[in-house]
């Protein structure tokens, strides 16, 4: 019986999914279409002109070199010397901003405010300058996972030291960059900034402490997070009017089964990836689902405390509500269910969250961890608007990665046009999606896997000195989705001037909730 029903179940997920077609829907005037990259993966430069070392810099210097073919970001695209071509670039595609992020070392040497790089606040404020003469608007990340070595040294993100220092860095960003920017990222990922680089210790600065430095780190980020953007609010907001919030990355998790265990761990597991960060942000505290899990299992290793540090009520007053809109990333999808974990001896946040993942073979495979499954990113903005209310989200990054030298890349078209109909979909739903962002505007050093997995619409040439970068066949699609905003051809594309009301309202509206 319970079989039958599944079955039944399965086929008519089954034939939705095959049957889905394309939202023919032109995007409203006012969502914003875009195209991102960050610094350390793209920019070069990495000792010029004063700046300092940061932990990537370190890292992919060392030996051996934990990066795939000991590649490093020494160069990457030069962006810091050809950042006129690349605002060439997006203005030929037409969108309407860019996503890029500061090097902090580059700004301030030492991490400290107390010495200030001229050269570099140049290139920033060229930059920008480059950006707002082409029309395009700025939208800008703090922290994209390059902490200055020096901050390092002093134990980096698990030290509550680094809180105050962030903070600092951002006034120097709101005060020298705020006149011309009006939309900001305070940090890009912080599951990738905790759980990749002091947990599993596969991003820099390559630490492995499972389960210990991974949630000491979290929760100084989620504070750093909110004094960044206290500090705009007391500071800045009256006089920049411009806006803060965080990036926040998930994988959508799909239960593996209708039974009640792996609806429930599904949702767990969202929890411990996406609600580590949100829910304090914008609920106060971290979710029940980790509390209770690493706090048993603590009590059953033997720690005296929970490994899952606790804030004060005084900190869940001033971290809950900091936030005038939520950046998502959405990449790819994972199947989930019960694991039924009874020894419960490992330390770890892969362990605590009690579940197991897996795909499914007849999702398209990208890369190691990116499946292309396109329903997930339209069930990603279901469920942040269900678990956390009406708040303006903006896509801050989507994408696949190609191999190779190849410029025929159909398989990204089709990737970008069934991604976006889901998005399309979601603002028919009245989810308020302000904007949405592609990676990336070019191939760029892809983290310890270096510069093999491409992410680019443009092909970047990395063993020529000028980093030649050429348009791959899916530079005309995103050009046709940014100049005509269909993702159908303009003689299919149906007109819909009820959304852009709806949108216009949505995106003037600030802010979410709790009081602020
Ligand atoms: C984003 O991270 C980053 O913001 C961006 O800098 C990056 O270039 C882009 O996406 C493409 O990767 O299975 O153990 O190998 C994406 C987040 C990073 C999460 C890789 C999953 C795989 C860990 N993902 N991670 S593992």
């Amino acid at each position: 019986m319970h079989f039958q029903r599944s079955l039944v179940v399965g086929l008519i997920v089954i034939l939705q999914i095959s049957c889905y077609e394309l939202n023919k829907k032109r995007f409203p005037d006012h969502f914003r279409i875009g195209l991102a990259t960050s610094a350390y993966q793209v920019e070069g430069g990495w000792n010029e002109d004063g700046k300092g070392e940061n932990i990537w810099d370190r890292s992919v210097h060392s030996i051996p070199s934990p990066i795939f073919n000991k590649e490093t970001g020494d160069i990457a695209c030069d962006s810091y010397h050809k950042y006129k071509e690349d605002i060439r670039l997006l203005k030929n595609m037409g969108v309407d901003h860019y996503r890029f992020s500061i090097s902090w070392s580059r700004i301030l040497p030492t991490g400290y405010a107390n010495q200030i790089n001229e050269a570099g606040v140049n290139y920033y404020k060229n930059l920008i300058k480059e950006i707002r003469a082409n029309g395009l608007e700025p939208l800008v990340t703090i922290y994209h996972w390059d902490l200055p070595q020096p901050l390092q040294d002093l134990g980096g993100w698990p030290n509550e030291y680094i809180v105050d220092l962030f903070e600092e860095y951002a006034r120097v960003a709101f005060t020298l960059f705020g006149d011309d920017v009006k939309q900001w990222i305070t940090i890009n990922e912080p599951k990738q900034v905790c759980q990749e680089a002091y947990g599993s210790g596969i991003k820099a600065p390559f630490i492995k402490s499972h389960g210990l430095a991974e949630y000491l780190c979290t929760h100084n980020v989620i504070k750093a997070h909110a004094k960044a953007w206290h500090l705009y609010d007391d500071e800045f907001r009256n006089k920049q009017k411009g806006r803060v919030g965080i990036v926040i990355d998930t994988f959508w998790m799909e239960p593996a089964s209708d039974s009640e265990a792996d609806i429930n761990a599904a949702e767990r597991q969202l929890q411990f990836i996406f609600g580590w960060y949100a829910n304090p942000i914008l609920r106060g505290d971290y979710p029940w689902q980790m509390k209770k899990f690493i706090g048993e299992r603590s009590a059953k290793q033997g720690f005296k405390t929970s490994r899952l540090p606790e804030f004060t009520k005084q900190e869940i007053d001033y971290i809950n509500g900091t936030i005038d809109f939520l950046g998502v990333n959405y990449y790819t999808t994972n199947m989930v269910s019960e694991k039924n974990d009874t020894v419960r001896n490992e330390v770890s946040w892969e362990a605590d969250a009690e579940t197991i993942r897996f795909v499914k073979p007849e999702w398209p495979f990208s890369t190691t961890w990116l499946r292309v499954v396109p329903w997930g990113i339209g069930k990603v903005m279901h469920w942040v608007k269900k678990t956390y209310g009406d708040i303006p989200i903006w896509i801050t990054e989507n994408g696949m990665a190609t191999y190779g030298e190849s410029l025929e890349d159909d398989n990204r078209i089709e990737y970008y046009q069934k991604h976006l109909s889901y998005v399309r979909d979601a603002l028919e739903d009245g989810i308020n999606i302000i904007g949405y962002t592609a990676w990336s505007l070019m191939d760029n050093f892809e983290w310890q896997v270096g510069y093999d997995d491409r992410f680019g619409f443009y092909h970047v040439d990395f063993k020529s000195p000028n980093r030649t970068r050429t348009p791959r066949k899916s530079v005309g699609f995103y050009r046709q989705f940014a100049t005509t905003r269909c993702i159908v051809d303009k003689s299919q594309c149906v007109d819909d001037n009820h959304m852009d009301n709806v949108l216009r309202y949505v995106y003037q509206s600030v802010a979410v909730n709790n009081g602020h």
